[in-house]
C-alpha cells in the first residue's frame, strides 16, 4: 500500500500573481504540476492535505498592527506563548472572510473529485501566534509545539501514512517550515522543486539546502524528470 501523503501548502490568492497581496513571483507556474499531480490516473494518494494561511485582521504578523512599520521590516515580537523573537512583518493576507485567503479555485474543484481523501489544514488564526508549519495547524498558546504530537502529525500516522511530498507556497517560509516539521516528525520528507516557489530566490535556495541537511529529499525547481524520480521516490521497487 501507498504510505505516502501530498501536502498542499497555502496555494491561495493572496500568495498568487497578478493580484495577491502578498504575490510570490512566478507562484502560478506550480499550478500545472498540482494539477498533475491530482490527476487520479496517473498518481494514487492515500491523503491529500491542503493547508490554509487563514488570518484574523489584527494578526501579530501584519505591518499594519505595528504602525509605523512597513511589510518587510524585521520586529521583534512577543507572542501569545511568551516567546520573542524576530519576525518578518508582512502586508495583510490571508484574512479570514476574504478573496485572497481561498484556495485557488480549478485547484478547489480538483481536490473536490478526490472527496474525503482531502483534508484541510488552517493555520495562523490565533491573532497573536504565527504559523508557518502546517503541522503548526490551527495553534492555541497552550498547545503542544512538538511536530511529533501536532494534530496534523497525529492524523497522518492514524491513517498509516509514512511519507510525506510537499508542494505549495512560499518555498521560504511555509513549504520550508512544513518540511522542518515533517522531518522532525520522522516523517520521510520530500519537497518537490517543480511544485514550489519562493518570495526570495536565495533564501529558497538555501531552504532545499537546509532540507537535504536534515535528511529529507529536495528535488531542484527545475527538475526535469520530475515525475519519474517521484515515482521512484515513492515506490523505489519501481526503480
Ligand atoms: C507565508 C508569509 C506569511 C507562506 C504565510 O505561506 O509561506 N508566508 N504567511
Ligand atoms: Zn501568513
Amino acid at each position: 500500500m501507498n504510505k505516502t501523503a501530498l501536502l498542499i501548502i497555502d496555494v491561495q490568492y493572496d500568495f498568487l500573481p497578478p493580484s495577491g497581496s502578498l504575490a510570490v513571483p512566478d507562484g502560478e507556474s506550480i499550478l500545472p504540476v498540482i494539477h498533475d499531480l491530482l490527476d487520479r490516473s496517473k498518481w494514487d494518494w492515500p491523503l491529500i492535505v491542503a493547508s490554509q494561511d487563514y488570518h484574523p485582521k489584527n494578526h501579530i504578523s501584519f505591518a499594519s498592527n505595528h504602525s509605523p512599520h512597513k511589510p518587510f521590516d524585521q520586529l521583534t515580537l512577543e507572542d501569545a506563548r511568551g516567546m520573542r523573537y524576530e519576525h518578518t512583518l508582512w502586508p495583510n493576507h490571508c484574512i479570514q472572510g476574504t478573496r485572497g485567503t481561498e484556495i485557488e479555485d480549478r485547484l478547489v474543484l480538483d481536490l473536490m473529485k478526490l472527496g474525503d481523501k482531502v483534508k484541510l489544514a488552517r493555520k495562523g488564526t490565533h491573532e497573536k501566534l504565527e504559523a508557518y508549519s502546517a503541522f503548526e495547524g490551527a495553534a492555541h498558546p497552550g498547545e503542544t509545539i512538538l511536530p511529533e504530537q501536532s494534530p496534523l502529525s497525529l492524523y497522518l500516522r492514524s491513517k498509516g501514512i509514512e511519507k510525506v511530498v510537499i508542494v505549495g507556497l512560499a518555498t521560504d517560509f511555509c513549504v520550508l517550515q512544513t518540511a522542518v516539521s515533517a522531518i522532525s516528525a520522522s516523517f520521510d520528507t520530500m519537497v518537490l522543486g517543480p511544485g514550489i516557489r519562493g518570495i526570495s530566490p536565495d533564501d529558497s535556495e538555501k531552504a532545499l539546502g537546509k532540507v537535504r541537511n536534515l535528511g529529507g529529499t529536495a528535488l531542484d525547481q527545475d527538475h526535469r524528470d520530475w515525475t519519474g524520480e517521484l515515482r521512484r521516490w515513492i515506490d523505489p521497487s519501481t526503480a
